[in-house]
């Protein structure tokens, strides 16, 4: 696609899908916290967190997901704190928050560390105290600086608003401005003018009782490259079938570098599954949108180590000691050069903000020297 059709599309996509109802309510808020920080010298991160949904009614009862906990963002994020970043944490509702994360799993909640003390009174177990204290004094100092500003959303179209709005707003930062794109972003989507105002239903009553108010359902996928799982002698007919036909997304990422955000440092993740294509696709990325830095990661390990692609540099891995032992997805035992040194506990982005610090600070010392000339 050429660069005025992919505006063209973009253009297209924002003028018919509706903002979110908080949009303006956000950007306001977006707006203050970044004066405030600007004025204060402190660099602003923008961080996307979770995975965005397509839903497939306007009513909507059934909806599309992307994989994400949130966990990589809502770590990354109090990382960025730590290292004196302010945090714009676009997050999917509902989604992993930063400092909360820690009491919000099954395995570790919150309640399973109180007890009811001698006096009826809720108080933390003493062998769990010194972990939460660490944990809410950070928290509570984050709170009481405002360093962080919590905006939800839930499907694509509300992300793309938003991420849109506060790129906007974050582009009078020039080069200080960090956008830290996280979220696992849908790449497909269902048009306003083709999804049902109501619930699909699976059988023909609306038809029945109503003949002329039938919703559409959408056409099937034609398009013989993509991959489908098309079946051409169904056992279940196909008028039965819920046959579901996605649009693609607008790539917002050109825009994020060509227009919204120009100057600032953006930094993209791509998830993959195949360990084969990993790199490939991260290099695409990075060549296609030339933006700073792409940081791929598969499923099965990107707890444990992920690879930083940017231009004109080496490939880097970063890993960290996985749980059960030292091995790669495929459980090979990794090489010694490859085995990370350090505390088994630590996460992965205790290595990942600071290396995007530091390529940061490039970012920034380039942009004024280029300024200076
Ligand atoms: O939120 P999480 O920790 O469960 O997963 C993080 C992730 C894998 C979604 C993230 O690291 C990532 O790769 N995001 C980009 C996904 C994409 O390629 O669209």
């Amino acid at each position: 696609m050429s660069a005025p059709e992919s505006s063209q599309a973009e253009d297209a996509y924002f003028a018919s899908n509706a903002p979110p109802k908080q949009l303006a309510a956000h950007t306001a808020l977006a707006e203050a916290f970044i004066t405030q920080h600007a004025a204060a010298n402190r660099r602003v991160v923008l961080v996307t967190s979770g995975g965005t949904t397509v839903p497939l009614e306007k009513n909507t009862v059934r909806f599309i997901d992307n994989f994400s906990a949130g966990t990589r963002g809502a770590t990354s994020a109090e990382y960025f704190l730590s290292a004196g970043y302010a945090v714009i944490f676009l997050h999917r509702q509902f989604s992993l928050l930063p400092y909360s994360r820690h009491y919000s799993h099954s395995t570790d909640c919150l309640l399973d560390l109180l007890e009811e003390d001698s006096d009826g009174r809720v108080a933390v177990r003493p062998s769990d105290s010194d972990r939460i204290l660490d944990v809410l004094r950070k928290y509570q100092s984050a709170r009481r600086n405002n360093m962080l500003l919590l905006l939800p959303f839930v499907t694509i179209g509300d992300y793309l608003h938003e991420l849109r709005a506060v790129a906007r707003l974050m582009a009078p930062l020039g080069a200080s401005g960090l956008l830290y794109l996280a979220a696992a972003v849908s790449d497909f989507f269902v048009p306003p003018e083709r999804l049902s105002e109501h619930k699909i239903q699976s059988t023909n009553i609306v038809e029945k009782l109503y003949p002329k108010d039938t919703p559409s359902p959408s056409p099937q996928i034609e398009d013989e490259e993509t991959f489908d799982n098309f079946d051409a002698s169904p056992r279940v007919p196909r008028s039965k079938r819920l046959i579901i036909d996605l649009d693609p997304v607008p790539k917002f990422l050109k825009s994020l570098v060509e227009g919204w955000a120009p100057l600032g440092m953006i930094v993209s993740f791509k998830l993959e599954t195949d360990p084969r294509i990993l790199v490939h696709k991260a290099r695409y990325s990075l060549e296609r949108y030339q933006h700073h830095l792409v940081i791929g990661n598969l499923l099965s390990t990107r707890k444990w180590e992920v690879v930083f692609v940017a231009p004109g540099r080496e490939d880097r891995w970063l890993r960290v000691a996985r749980h059960g032992g030292w091995g790669d997805a495929e459980g090979r035992p990794l090489r010694p050069d490859e085995v990370p040194e350090g505390d088994p506990e630590q996460e992965i982005e205790a290595l990942i903000i600071p290396a995007v610090a530091e390529l940061h600070d490039d970012h920034i010392a380039k942009s004024s020297s280029v300024e200076k000339k």
